[in-house]
């Protein structure tokens, strides 16, 4: 497949979203005291809205505010907890002009998050987390995340268990998009991720990438945007692992990171989610120059 044939393929992009001549980088703010990638840097409302700002600024097309923390074994946050967290953070970028995505599994707080100005619903359980929230997003018309999930963080590497994990992905996450389309969502809105790290081992994590290509294509569906939120995981720090065997600290994989930003682009990804955007934002454009110099030809 030619690069032109294949962004055609992998980049068609929903109403209301940057338009896409390259991949989308969606910086990561979360405003909770114990996500494994950040550590509560951003717990404050003020720390996090200049934070948020300063992704902005640093290219970031898309800021994803969350106020749950997903690492591996986190227990769930209340409503009202997640809804004081998240809520002045997205009122204030949104206001700001900045495009924000909110990242909750409850519709509640996505309501109040796009009563507030968010612009799309990141749902990492993929509308199965709150039945509520497919209907909600599609009365609001706006595009809709769906991430390959297996369960809730607290018990969700026990399900880390596949034959051929990149069929398995495509089978559940192809569930999961007929049953939100079945809700009422509009397939043109969905944007599909494989959930790098939610019930993964780091080898499921590489083959997912290794094989983004397909994880557009699910079942009888044309094929879907793709996002990948590799930022800072733990199967990079294995990966970079020092001599002893001592997985490379959070705060040092954002070269890993971008890494993979570019080759997730190079690859046709829609867009990525980094915590360390300016990098990403470089990768990117680097790797859309590099797959346009491929389709107009060696000269
Ligand atoms: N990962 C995390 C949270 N939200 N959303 C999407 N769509 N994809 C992801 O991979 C994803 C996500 C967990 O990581 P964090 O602590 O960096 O937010």
């Amino acid at each position: 497949m030619t690069n032109e044939a294949h962004d055609a393929a992998l980049l068609p992009h929903p109403a209301g979203l940057p338009e896409r001549s390259r991949c989308l980088v969606m910086g990561v703010l979360n405003v909770t005291p114990d996500s494994f990638s950040d550590g509560g840097a951003w717990f404050d409302t003020a720390a996090a809205v200049s934070h948020g700002l300063r992704l902005a600024a640093e290219g970031a097309d898309i800021v994803d505010v969350g106020g749950e923390s997903t690492r591996p074994g986190a227990c769930r946050v209340g409503e009202a907890e997640e809804l004081r967290r998240i809520g002045p953070v997205v009122s204030e970028l949104s206001a700001a002009g900045v495009m924000v995505s909110v990242d909750t599994m409850r519709s509640a707080v996505a309501e109040f998050a796009l009563g507030a100005g968010a612009r799309l619903v990141n749902d990492i359980s993929g509308g199965q987390a709150d039945l509520r929230m497919p209907r909600l997003v599609a009365d609001a018309g706006v595009p809709y995340v769906i991430t390959h999930w297996r369960g809730h963080s607290s018990g969700m590497q026990d399900r880390a268990v596949y034959d051929d994990v990149v069929r398995e992905v495509r089978d559940e996450l192809g569930r999961q998009v007929d049953a939100v389309a079945a809700a009422g969502v509009d397939p043109s809105m969905i944007i599909v991720d494989p959930g790098l790290g939610f019930a993964k081992l780091a080898g499921h994590n590489w083959a997912l990438l290794a094989r983004l290509g397909e994880i557009s294509r699910l079942a009888r569906w044309p094929s879907f945007p793709v996002l990948v939120g590799a930022s800072r995981k733990s199967f990079l720090g294995k990966l970079l692992s020092d001599a002893s065997g001592e997985p490379r600290p959070v705060t040092e994989r954002d070269d890993a990171t971008t890494a993979v930003s570019a080759l997730a682009a190079a690859s046709g990804a829609w867009g990525v989610r980094v915590h360390a955007v300016a990098a990403s934002a470089d990768a990117v454009r680097v790797a859309a120059r590099w797959r346009g110099a491929g389709s107009a030809g060696a000269g």
